[in-house]
């Protein structure tokens, strides 16, 4: 398939000098892992249904942002050719920002205009510091290893108060993909939110007496370094696994947990790809890790974990289970059930402005978190896309570090009220007495 000839006027001196910028930042040939499949941003032209983007993404690509006639993938340039012989318009975005401010990048962190976010060490240095804080509020559990050997843990806060029954529990999740590093700031503005507000707020005071939170502020430790190693952006989504057969790294864990895993065309099986869903079920270390943490959460039979939020970028989205089909209802997903999560989820949408809907509404996605959280643990397990909407204006996957204050408090009263729910969502619908009367 011939591509399209570029646009003449296309090639302006700020691309040109962006595209040179990119060149000569790359590493040489010999030291990449994937000469052959590196990857950029593209916009399709033409998909506007649900099964066409489903369409789009079995070439492999990750979708990043969906609009009514058009979606943002991230991909390789075969790929992009396979997709413009689906008869979509491919054309290529720029890259990630240049955040250095004409310096040089300082490997293994944040570009300098970004010196606001955090990056691991960062993160569990603060995390660290607000746990010493609080001692009687949080504590911190290492519940095991990235594929690297960095630790993943949970964050543990409740109030002092014991209660007659078991506090229902509430799972907050973080950077599934590497390049979403707001989601990080998500979970320390939920510390700091917590630790400081408890005693003085009376409703998160309430809320910490009543109900048990973990906070698992870094599911990809490994991509999260590896996307600032070189201190320019690179993009990067997967784990950094090494893959047998094939020099391409990572599985997306995103498509990677024990639920209708590569069911449905909603992931790749093949390593090069962005979807990649892994050898098997859990191969993904920190997928393992997290998803044995939720089953040690099994106390007396019961599943104590009642709510969750696992956070992305970008889209300014709110999504419910299932993603590996286009029904409302399904096995495991009653109409009561499905209400209940578009009760709740519109709801907290409303709060922060963000747009409700089924996660299968943008595309199947098979393996995600929240499918296996709802369909093996019975969790009301929600997906937020955060901040941006778009991918041109606010930054894409990398929105300047002057929104994070703004666009993590943003969340507050959604997480606020998942919390209050938790102990019984199905008072959503109006059926506490048919659901919660026993507990
Ligand atoms: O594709 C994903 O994993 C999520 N989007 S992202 O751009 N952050 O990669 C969306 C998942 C939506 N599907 C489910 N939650 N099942
Ligand atoms: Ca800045
Ligand atoms: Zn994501």
């Amino acid at each position: 398939m011939r591509p399209l000839p570029r646009p003449t006027g296309r090639w302006t001196t700020a691309a040109v000098a962006t595209v040179l910028a990119v060149a000569m930042a790359a590493p040489a040939a010999s030291s990449r892992d994937e000469s052959d499949t590196r990857t950029h941003a593209y916009e399709v032209t033409g998909p506007r249904t649900a099964a066409q983007r489903t369409v789009v993404a079995a070439t492999g690509v990750s979708i990043d942002a969906v609009r009514s006639g058009s979606v943002v993938v991230t991909g390789d340039a075969a790929q992009a050719r396979r997709i413009r012989g689906l008869g979509y318009r491919v054309s290529e975005l720029p890259g990630p920002p240049d955040r250095n401010g004409g310096r040089d990048a300082r490997p293994n962190d944040f570009p300098s205009e970004d010196s606001k976010y955090h990056n691991y060490k960062e993160a569990m240095d603060e995390i660290d510091a607000d746990v010493a804080a609080h001692p009687s509020l949080m504590s911190k559990q290492v519940i095991g290893k990235s594929y690297e050997g960095r630790d993943i843990i949970a964050v543990r806060i409740t109030g002092p108060a014991q209660t007659r029954a078991a506090k229902p529990e509430v799972l907050f999740t973080h950077h599934q993909h590497a390049r979403e590093h707001l989601t990080v700031e998500m979970a320390l503005y939920l510390l700091k939110e917590f630790g400081s507000k408890y005693g003085s707020d009376p409703r998160i005071t309430k809320i910490l007496d009543s109900r048990v939170i973990w906070v698992v502020p870094d599911l990809n430790p490994d991509g999260g370094e590896y996307d600032i190693a070189t201190g320019t952006y690179r993009s990067w989504r997967k784990n950094r696994q090494p893959n047998a057969g094939s020099n391409s790294r990572g599985t997306d864990l995103n498509r990677n947990w024990n639920y209708k895993w590569g069911c449905c065309g909603g992931s790749s099986g093949s390593a090069s790809s962005e979807t990649y869903r892994g050898s098997a079920p859990e191969s993904a270390p920190e997928v393992k890790v997290v998803a044995d943490f939720v089953r040690s959460r099994v106390v007396g039979g019961k599943q104590q974990i009642k709510a969750a939020i696992d956070f992305h970028t970008y889209s300014q989205l709110v999504l419910w289970p299932f993603g590996w089909t286009y029904s409302d209802t399904a096995p495991g997903m009653t109409q009561d059930d499905r209400d209940t999560f578009a009760a709740i989820g519109r709801s907290m949408a409303a709060s922060n402005g963000y747009t409700p809907e089924q996660s299968s509404d943008l595309y199947i996605t098979d393996g995600s978190i929240d499918d296996w959280l709802w369909g093996t643990q019975k969790v009301f397990a929600y997906t937020f896309e955060m901040y941006p909407d778009e991918s041109g204006a606010g930054g894409g996957f990398y929105p300047p570090d002057e929104v994070i204050d703004r666009e993590t408090a943003r969340n507050r009263e959604a997480v606020l009220q998942l919390l209050e729910a938790a102990d019984c969502p199905y008072r959503a619908i109006g059926k506490a007495q048919q659901y919660c009367a026993s507990s």
